[in-house]
C-alpha cells in the first residue's frame, strides 16, 4: 500500500512529460521557500535563489556521489565523471579542467579556431542554400574542440562525431529511440577514446605535449595513481561534448536575434552589448533544467527540514526566470547586463558557486566566448529566415528551435 502511494506521488514520468514546466509549476502551489516533491522514488527537495546556491555548492553534507541516475551517467556526463564526486576526490579531478582552463591563451586559440572554421564554412554556403544552424554549428565546434585538444579527426570523421556528441546531450532526459541514441553515441565515443588513450600510453601515438588530451591522459587521481582508460576516455568527453553543446545556445542567439532584429546593430555598435547579449541568452533560453545532490543527513535550509537521504535539487532554469531576481522575467533584454556583469549565485544556467572549488560547471568562460564570437559573426551575416517551425518546446529536454533554426545565405538581412 505504501508502495503504491509512493509510486502513485513520484513526479519523475510528470518531469519527463512536462520537461522544463514541472518545476514552475510546483513553485506556483506553494509558498514555501523549497518545493517538496518525490524523484526516482526518493523523497526530492527542489531549491532556487542565491542563498539556495551557496547551500547548495558549500554544504558538504549534499553529496553528488549517489545523485546522478544511470540514464544520465550512461548518456550524458559517464560513469565515473567528474561529476560525481566528492571531497579529495572531486578536489583533485577538478584541478585537472582548471589547469586545462588557467591559460587564457588557450581559451583564445578556441576562441579563434571556432571563428576561422565559422568564417571557411560560411563561405561555403551558397546563395539560397538552406542550412540548419544547430546542426552547422555543432560540426564547427566539433572540429574547432578536437583540434584544439589535440585529438585526431579525419574530415570524414567530423559530422559522425559531432553527431554522437549531440545524441549524448539531446537523449539523456528522454525515454525511446532519443535516449537509445544517446546510449549508443557515448558508448562508441568511450570505445573509440579508449583505443586511442591505450596507444598513447603505449607509445604507439603521439599527441601534442601539453595538449588537453596529454594532460587527461596523463592526470593522476587522488592517489596519486594514473586514471583508468574509461575514466579518462570520459573526462575527455567531458571537454569535447559541452563545447559542442554550446550549438543550442547558438541556436538560441539565432531565435533571439530574428524575434527582436533591432539586436543586431546593438550587437555590432555598442561596447560590451555581445557580451550582456549571450548572458541573456543563457538567462532566458531553457537549457539545463536543475542539477542534484543527495542530502547524506538530516539538513535545514531557511529552517526548512530535508530528510536524510533525499536529493536535493538546485532549480537552475525557476531561478534564471524568478520575477524576484529578474523583473519581467520572460522578456529578453540583453539591458540588463550591460555594465552589470552577472552575480556569481544569481545567474546560473551552468550552476552556481565556484568552479575551481565546487561542481559549477569550468567551462562556462568557454560558453560564454564562443557564443560572443558565434553571435557577433551571425550578427553579421546577411541571410534570410525562411518559413519554417521556430517553436520551442518546453515539454522536451533539452529543447531547441524545432526546426533546428534554418537559414538561407543572401545578400540581403531579412
Ligand atoms: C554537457 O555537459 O554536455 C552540457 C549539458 C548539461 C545539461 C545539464 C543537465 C543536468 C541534469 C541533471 C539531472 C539530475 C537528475 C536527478
Amino acid at each position: 500500500m505504501n508502495a503504491l502511494r509512493r509510486l502513485k506521488s513520484d513526479a519523475t514520468l510528470p518531469l519527463l512529460a512536462d520537461g522544463y514546466r514541472w518545476l514552475p509549476a510546483q513553485w506556483e502551489r506553494t509558498t514555501a521557500p523549497v518545493v517538496r516533491t518525490r524523484l526516482l522514488g526518493r523523497p526530492a527537495v527542489a531549491l532556487r535563489g542565491p542563498d539556495a546556491v551557496r547551500f547548495f555548492y558549500e554544504e558538504p553534507r549534499i553529496a553528488r556521489s549517489d545523485a546522478l541516475p544511470e540514464p544520465v551517467l550512461s548518456t550524458l556526463f559517464g560513469h565515473g565523471a567528474v561529476h560525481t564526486l566528492d571531497g579529495r576526490a572531486h578536489q583533485v579531478r577538478k584541478t585537472l579542467f582548471m589547469d586545462l582552463l588557467k591559460d587564457p591563451g588557450r581559451i583564445d586559440a578556441l576562441a579563434e579556431a571556432v571563428g576561422t572554421i565559422w568564417d571557411e564554412t560560411v563561405g561555403w554556403w551558397a546563395d539560397g542554400r538552406r542550412v540548419v544552424l544547430f546542426d552547422e554549428v555543432s560540426r564547427i565546434l566539433t572540429r574547432a574542440v578536437c583540434g584544439w585538444a589535440g585529438l585526431p579527426l579525419d574530415a570524414a570523421r567530423v559530422e559522425p562525431v559531432a553527431r554522437d556528441l549531440v545524441a549524448m546531450v539531446d537523449g539523456f532526459a528522454a525515454v525511446g529511440p532519443r535516449h537509445v541514441r544517446a546510449r549508443r553515441a557515448r558508448s562508441r565515443a568511450e570505445k573509440g577514446l579508449m583505443r586511442l588513450i591505450a596507444q598513447i600510453r603505449t607509445g604507439e601515438r603521439k599527441v601534442p605535449d601539453g595538449s588537453v588530451v596529454d594532460l587527461v591522459v596523463h592526470h593522476r587521481d587522488a592517489d596519486d595513481q594514473l586514471i583508468d582508460a574509461h575514466t579518462a576516455a570520459v573526462e575527455l568527453l567531458n571537454v569535447i561534448r559541452p563545447t559542442v553543446a554550446v550549438c543550442w545556445f547558438v541556436a538560441f542567439a539565432a531565435h533571439a536575434l530574428h524575434q527582436d532584429p533591432d539586436q543586431r546593430q546593438k550587437i555590432l555598435d555598442e561596447d560590451g552589448y555581445a557580451r550582456a547579449f549571450t548572458h541573456e541568452v543563457r538567462r532566458f533560453y531553457p537549457f539545463a533544467p536543475f542539477v542534484a545532490g543527495v542530502a547524506t543527513e538530516e539538513l535545514f535550509h531557511q529552517g526548512e527540514p530535508i530528510e536524510e537521504g533525499s536529493l536535493v535539487l538546485l532549480d537552475l532554469y525557476g531561478q534564471n526566470h524568478d520575477e524576484e531576481l529578474w523583473p519581467h522575467p520572460y522578456d529578453f533584454d540583453p539591458g540588463r547586463f550591460v555594465n552589470r556583469p552577472p552575480q556569481r549565485d544569481v545567474l546560473v544556467p551552468q550552476g552556481g558557486g565556484e568552479a575551481a572549488s565546487g561542481h559549477r560547471c569550468p567551462g562556462e568562460d568557454i560558453t560564454v566566448r564562443l557564443l560572443e564570437v558565434l553571435t557577433l559573426r551571425l550578427a553579421r551575416l546577411a541571410y534570410a529566415v525562411p518559413t519554417q517551425d521556430l517553436r520551442i518546446d518546453l515539454g522536451r529536454m533539452p529543447t531547441r528551435p524545432r526546426s533546428g533554426f534554418v537559414l538561407t545565405r543572401s545578400s540581403e538581412v531579412s
